[in-house]
């Protein structure tokens, strides 16, 4: 009865239908089959399965399981040697010079930021950092091709999307100390920035969970693309790394997003670490880019010391994830995490020395990027040294200003979860100031702005 029911439903559905299908000849090119077919079963003579959840495969009396193991690996793609010299001078670089100088100054700019900040936790003037060593050119290069509308979202490794976009290094040292600038008054860790102007998501330390977020905002993009054609389209892009992709979340958001072809890209970047963990204890398939066809997804692997590589790749990927009202992807971009994951990590205790100073020398994304610049004769040393010190100047004037800064009004402590302090905040509050008033040599209240007062006034505000 079924079978029955279920050629009866095959003949009307085309092309599907054409017994060419049905005998084994080539699969129609037409709609995906996700959109073609739900409930089709086989005929006996079928060549091709048409089972729901397996569409279009072909019998076969070989017992031939895949084996992985046995396949070449998803290749890299470049479009600089590490020498810094085009591989395909026919298609050569589509990256202007004056551009390619602007991404060459952030990503020296953000190099720096790192060094000065990191040394700046050692000598206990900030609580917390991480840097981007070796990764620059990912977040620099993506960021640089996308739309300013488009909505992002980080893991905390991503600082090169934030400067890329516009975040001013006033802005990156209020967040850092945590001062009464911060856009977040001061309520994150250090690095956890976050920007509604530039329609960056505020980064949480929680792996993974930006990546749900990223599907779900996609698909109301998606919605929203179709409502208001008269509006640029947009797409949600999300970073995480290889140690993020090991959580559940990775794999919901990712199927989620492919079966409501959402308009995203999943940037995962792959260091080699999760913290101490390296990728051969994290997954035994081939990498991150590995798992996109599973879920259905256009995939690509990228050099990520290469710049414009990641910029071609990402150009295009943002097309694809236009195309017929929206269609994820998923790209793997490779470089070796080059410092420590964080101030709180010493990577020597898990990866030798060597290892490390072999990948500095080996490849790297700025020195690359300045080869072809040289090759181009468009850079020098001694404009190198020029800028280093311009820029350097820049950043610690930024500092300076920061960390004079007052500390943001401990009123922000309560504000912003309800829309009025509940009984029990109120509760909170009073006792905290009685902490305050009785232990001033402990708490130093002045450094807050506005000092005790605050916490005077949002009681009397409230009233
Ligand atoms: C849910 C959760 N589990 C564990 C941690 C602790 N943790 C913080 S960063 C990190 C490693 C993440 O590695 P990866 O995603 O590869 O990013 P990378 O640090 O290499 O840039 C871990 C395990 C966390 N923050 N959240
Ligand atoms: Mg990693």
């Amino acid at each position: 009865m079924s079978f029955r029911y279920s050629a009866r439903r095959l003949r009307y559905r085309k092309p599907w239908s054409s017994p060419a299908c049905l005998n084994g000849a080539q699969p129609p090119q037409v709609a995906p089959a996700w959109q073609a077919c739900r409930t089709v079963a086989s005929t006996p003579t079928a060549e091709r399965v048409l089972f729901p959840g397996a569409l279009n495969s072909q019998f076969t009396n070989t017992l031939a399981f895949l084996r992985p193991a046995a396949k070449e690996a998803i290749p890299t793609y470049r479009v600089l040697d590490q020498y810094g010299q085009v591989l395909d001078k026919e298609t050569g670089v589509d990256t202007e010079d004056e551009e390619a100088l602007k991404l060459y100054r952030n990503m020296v700019c953000l190099s720096i930021m790192d060094l000065l900040m990191f040394e700046a936790q050692r000598q206990g003037r900030l609580s917390f950092y991480m840097v981007s060593a070796g990764e620059e050119g990912i977040a620099i290069g993506s960021a640089s091709v996308l739309s300013p509308s488009d909505v992002i979202f980080c893991q905390y490794r991503e600082t090169g999307v934030y400067m890329q976009r516009g975040f001013t290094l006033d802005q990156f040292m209020n967040q850092l100390f945590s001062n009464a600038k911060d856009v977040g008054l001061g309520r994150n860790m250090p690095v956890h920035y976050g920007s509604s102007e530039l329609n960056i998501h505020t980064i949480s330390s929680t792996l993974a969970t930006q990546i749900p977020h990223a599907a779900g905002a996609a698909y109301a993009l998606k919605l929203q693309n179709q409502q208001q054609p008269e509006v640029s389209p947009r797409i949600a892009v999300c970073y995480f790394g290889e140690g993020a992709a090991s959580e559940g979340d990775f794999h919901a958001a990712l199927n989620i997003a492919a079966t409501r072809q959402v308009p995203a890209i999943f940037i995962c970047r792959n260091n080699g670490y999760a913290i101490s963990t390296p990728t051969s204890e994290q997954y035994r398939g081939d990498g991150i880019a590995g798992r996109g066809p599973g879920y259905g997804m256009d995939t690509l692997r990228v050099d990520g010391n290469d710049i414009f590589a990641v910029r071609r790749a990402t150009k295009e990927a943002r097309r694809i994830a236009l195309e017929d009202g929206g269609k994820p992807v998923l790209i793997e971009m490779m470089a070796y995490r080059v410092g420590h994951h964080s101030t709180s990590d010493d990577s020597f205790a898990y990866r030798q020395k060597v290892e490390v100073e072999d990948w500095k020398r080996r490849d790297n994304p700025i020195a690359r990027l300045r080869k072809w610049l040289e090759g181009r004769s468009l850079w020098d040393e001694d404009k190198e040294r020029a800028l280093r010190s311009e820029l350097r100047k820049e950043i610690l004037g930024a500092f300076d200003k920061a960390e004079k800064e007052k500390k943001p009004a401990i009123r922000h402590a309560f504000e912003g979860v309800y829309e009025k302090l509940t009984e029990e905040q109120r509760a909170h509050v009073e006792e905290l100031r009685d902490i305050l008033e009785r232990y001033p040599k402990e708490y130093d209240v002045d450094q807050h702005e506005g000092g005790l007062e605050s916490l005077v006034q949002l009681m009397t505000e409230e009233r």
